[in-house]
């Protein structure tokens, strides 16, 4: 491997294709942002300039995955794409069976009503919004087993994703190992802030479960970023490739849920992949009554071959270090001028701390949102809200959830943006934190049930 240098993470690509952005008035996005209710969600996207919205489905494919779209067979069954992905799910993540699904959430919307039974228990490294759901519509209960350190934003730890293992053992203790339906293993852990598992943890939790009989379930969604962090950060990795890291990792568990629309590089798609036969056989046959037949689960065969393709890509090492590299790049710029963000700088996005950027707001003031309004406000850059929105309420209470992170996300989609970009984002939240005293809160004026940050409206205090 060459030596790494300061920009190193220079783009392994050059550009064929170019799409056009539109630069709006601040009194243009001012009624743009009312009109949207203070959700960056329910903006336009034709009214973003720099969207940071999400690293989900927005990123370029390559001109090797558009070329796989025009192989896509589009049988009904028995896709030639769906034979080319099975082959590179087993050769990359090592499972041995596959399920296609239109996206994440299919996939978890599958295992949750495979291995959750109504009382049951699910122990996990931090909530993610969808995951949660689908745990909680099977008739499970969540239960939050990461380390102290991944609430505290200004915590170095270089892997804060890591699970508390004397909180996962009091938990077996307490409801007992038949009342927990699998661990969720999320690598990375998003709403922590990218934030990597280490291997040895990994070990760890599956030594700790197979004890007491209890599956594991991995969140793979970001894994190949989770491999770069282990391979920079636990010396026993330095030397091993992305893939063999990968490989270890996906070892340590039963079943992966994946998005493929992040570290895959595609707009669409994800899977549910399985070693046991017994929960593929059940998965077979959900699959066919939520999502499509079992050969292509809600995707055409050029989605699955994009992805398929998206894998080989999504693992090269110049890749992975340039994606990290951009997103490292900003936090630093970020971090030099004094602006308050969530360390280490994690692998998909640069999170604001909105309770230091913002300390005159309490929290039902919905400070990350109003911040991720303003920024919008500012400079046409769309973010996203990671705090007390997100957290929804409490099933049984109705209460809100109150979570100790009050953050906003800036998430960068994959071989998307140019540095000058990078440099236009960073003097954006500049500018906000200048005139930050001046921020007012927001209220809630509209809430819908489910997933309410999606859709959610505000109003000026
Ligand atoms: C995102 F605001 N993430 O980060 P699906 N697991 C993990 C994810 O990050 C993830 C899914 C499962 C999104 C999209 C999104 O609260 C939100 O393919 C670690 O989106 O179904 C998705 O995968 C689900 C944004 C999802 C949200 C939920 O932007």
């Amino acid at each position: 491997m060459e030596k790494l240098t300061k920009r190193s993470w220079a783009e392994p690509f050059k550009i064929k294709v170019v799409e056009p952005l539109r630069i709006s008035t601040r009194e243009y996005r001012e009624s743009a942002l009312r009109e949207a209710g203070y959700n960056t969600f329910l903006l336009r996207s034709r009214d973003v300039y720099i969207d940071l919205l999400t690293d989900s489905g927005t990123n370029a494919m390559s001109d090797n995955q558009w070329a796989g779209m025009m192989m896509g067979d589009e049988a009904y069954a028995g896709s030639e794409n769906f034979y080319n992905l099975e082959a590179q799910v087993r050769k990359y993540y090592g499972y041995k069976y596959l399920v296609p699904t239109h996206q994440g959430r299919g996939a978890e919307h599958l295992i949750s009503r495979i291995l959750i039974k109504p009382g049951d228990f699910v122990p996990g490294n931090m909530y993610f919004t969808t995951t949660r759901l689908h745990q909680e519509l099977a008739g499970g209960t969540f239960v939050d087993v990461i380390i102290d350190e991944a609430h505290e934003p200004e915590s170095t730890h270089p892997f804060k994703g890591n699970i508390d293992l004397d909180k996962l053992s009091d938990v077996i203790k307490r409801v007992g190992a038949e009342h927990i339906a699998y661990v969720t293993v999320a690598a990375t852990v998003n709403m922590a802030g990218g934030q990597p598992i280490s291997m040895q943890n990994l070990r760890d939790v599956r030594a700790l479960a197979e004890k007491h009989g209890i599956k594991v379930v991995l969140d793979a969604t970001r894994a190949i970023e989770n491999a770069w962090f282990i391979k920079q950060r636990e010396p026993e990795f330095a030397e091993k490739s992305i893939p063999e890291i990968l490989h270890e990792m996906c070892s340590y568990s039963d079943a992966a849920t994946m998005s493929g629309k992040k570290d895959l590089l595609v707009n669409i798609g994800g899977f549910l992949a399985l070693n046991d036969p017994d929960i593929f056989e059940e998965a077979r046959n959900l699959v066919v009554v939520y999502e499509g037949l079992h050969t292509y689960g809600g995707l055409a065969g050029r989605d699955m071959e994009a992805m398929a393709r998206g894998i080989d890509e999504a693992v090269q090492l110049d890749h992975i270090r340039a994606r990290v590299g951009q997103v490292e790049y900003v936090g630093e710029r970020l971090l030099s001028i004094g602006i308050p963000i969530v360390v280490p700088i994690g692998g998909h996005a640069v999170f604001l701390d909105a309770r230091r950027f913002l300390p005159h707001l309490n929290q039902l003031e919905f400070p990350a949102q109003a911040l991720a309004a303003e920024l919008y406000l500012e400079g046409g850059v769309r973010s996203m809200e990671r705090g007390i929105v997100s957290a929804g309420r409490n099933t049984k209470t109705g209460e809100h959830n109150f979570p100790k992170l009050e953050l906003v996300r800036l998430t960068f989609p994959r071989r998307v943006y140019t540095q000058a970009h990078c440099d236009v984002v960073t003097e954006a939240v500049e500018a906000v934190y200048e005139r930050r005293d001046a921020i007012r809160g927001l209220k809630m004026v509209y809430e819908p049930k489910y997933l309410r940050f999606f859709q959610t409206r505000f109003e000026r205090l």
